[in-house]
């Protein structure tokens, strides 16, 4: 058995009922192979056996009190999975789905991607499963000021370096971050995603929908052409979705859809973006909403975005949104290219319909590095005590998407097919990981 088929079985024996863990392991661990197999020094010092064994993880109770004055008790975790080339570096999510397997998926995959933007940050992720959604202001500062009471003592800006994602925005960093300073007496960088005002990056609201684009405007490139005049399928209207959508529609394409887990608007004319801030930023309100706004547009509480025929596809919402029958519509509609913004949006066979149809096909560690990096951009900011422009940074995060692009589709061709991004995001964000673990010696 080959050594990386090993470490996958022993890994999967090792971790029970973590299906989430188990996809990502299944699908980054065999496609190294290739890479392992010219560099033997790797299986000598355990590097793969080391890698798949997060370096700590801590998970505690968050207890807090609701409106109505009852006790709730939530769970937090923060995995950090590895700081071979920095300081762990991911976000927090709050959703009722979070468990450890969550958690523990999101970092591995955070090692490679944070490793792909060519910045020193290593790989980490936590959350909790409380949903934010229909609760109060003053109950979210309750559960974030609770959750920071036990959080505070595993991070900070040289150590672990949280930022938002799913159910985690700019009013929750404010809290954690408000809660942090509180407790620890200290001004300085350990979140990224902070508001302008104390200390935020402009471009880090709009960094991982605009990377995402910046990233499928060169896979597009690839095959001659650009977003102009395109059809783009967007899912999930959140943070992410928004900023893609944003970008696309100025680079000329028409996006058709947004979703969230009650169903999708499709508006033939092009969605109006300044309509979903609104909603989804402003009023907290649901999609569905769209249609009271925009004539024209219709909203469908069954289906999927999936089925609306388009040229780019880009999943914007949560991990294994795109199934195997999604992919196969996506592929009959003759859909140009799929990039991900979510984390693991698309199952092991919809990934394996994608390499089989030649459809261009880019993973969520590379296509949506965008945010992180620039999130990384944020703590060189703060460190330095400067402020950069939204032009700077955001030449910055298309200098970093070129980057990545180039770096995963030579070591795709290098390693497998010109065209297998995957295999090249998974061994180019390997590579420096390696590398510096062999150099850090046995720890
Ligand atoms: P938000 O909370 O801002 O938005 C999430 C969106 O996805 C909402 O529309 C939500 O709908 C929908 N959604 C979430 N969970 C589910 C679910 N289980 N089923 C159906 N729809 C769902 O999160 P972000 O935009 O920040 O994150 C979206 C994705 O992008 C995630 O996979 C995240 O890991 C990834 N990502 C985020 C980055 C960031 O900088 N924020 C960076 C890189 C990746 P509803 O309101 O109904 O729940
Ligand atoms: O998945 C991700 O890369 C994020 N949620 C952003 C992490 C970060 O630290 O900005």
């Amino acid at each position: 058995m080959s050594y990386t088929m090993r470490v996958l079985k022993e890994t999967k024996e090792k971790n029970p009922g973590q299906p989430e863990f188990h996809q990502t392991l299944t699908e980054i661990l065999p496609t190294l192979q290739p890479y392992l197999d010219e560099h033997q020094e790797c299986e000598e010092a355990g590097i793969l056996e080391r890698i798949v064994e997060p370096e700590r993880q801590v998970i505690f109770r968050v207890p807090w009190v609701d409106g109505s004055g009852k006790v709730q008790v939530n769970r937090g975790y923060r995995v950090q999975f590895n700081s071979a080339i920095g300081p762990y570096k991911g976000g927090i999510r709050f959703h009722p789905s979070v468990t450890l397997d969550t958690i523990k998926f999101l970092g591995f995959e955070q090692i490679f991607k944070n490793s792909l933007t060519g910045l020193p940050i290593g790989g980490g992720k936590g959350g909790s499963d409380f949903d934010p959604k229909g609760k109060s202001d003053r109950e979210v500062m309750a559960f974030c000021q609770s959750f920071m009471n036990e959080l505070y003592r595993h991070i900070g800006a040289d150590t672990d370096v949280p930022a938002g994602d799913i159910g985690v925005g700019a009013r929750e960093i404010g809290y954690v971050y408000g809660q942090y300073k509180k407790i620890t007496g200290l001004v300085n960088g350990t979140f990224t995603g902070k508001a302008l005002c104390y200390g935020g990056s402009l471009v880090r609201k709009e960094a991982t929908g605009y990377g995402l684009v910046y990233f499928a405007e060169q896979m597009l490139a690839s095959l001659k052409t650009t977003f102009e005049g395109k059809r783009v399928v967007v899912s999930g209207s959140g943070n992410v979705a928004i900023y893609a959508a944003e970008k696309a529609a100025q680079l000329g394409a028409k996006v058709l859809t947004f979703s969230d887990s009650n169903g999708y608007i499709l508006d033939p004319a092009g969605v109006d973006i300044e309509t979903v801030k609104l909603i989804k930023e402003k009023q907290r309100g649901r999609i569905s909403e769209y249609v009271h706004h925009c004539k024209g547009a219709e909203y469908f509480d069954k289906g999927i975005v999936w089925q609306v025929p388009c040229d780019v596809a880009l999943p914007c919402a949560t991990q294994n949104e795109i199934n195997e029958e999604h992919a196969k519509a996506l592929i009959k509609n003759n859909c140009l290219a799929v990039a991900e913004g979510s984390n693991m949006s698309t199952t092991l066979d919809a990934v394996e319909q994608f390499q089989k149809s030649g459809i261009l096909y880019a993973p969520g560690k590379a296509a949506n590095a965008g945010g992180v990096a620039v999130s990384a951009l944020e703590m060189a900011q703060n460190s330095s005590r400067f402020f950069w422009s939204f032009e700077e940074v955001d030449k910055k995060l298309q200098g970093i998407m070129q980057s990545i692009y180039r770096q995963v589709s030579d070591t795709a061709e290098h390693y497998a097919t010109k065209n297998d991004l995957v295999a090249g995001a998974n061994i180019g964000g390997f590579i420096k990981v390696c590398e510096v673990m062999l150099l850090q010696g046995v720890i």
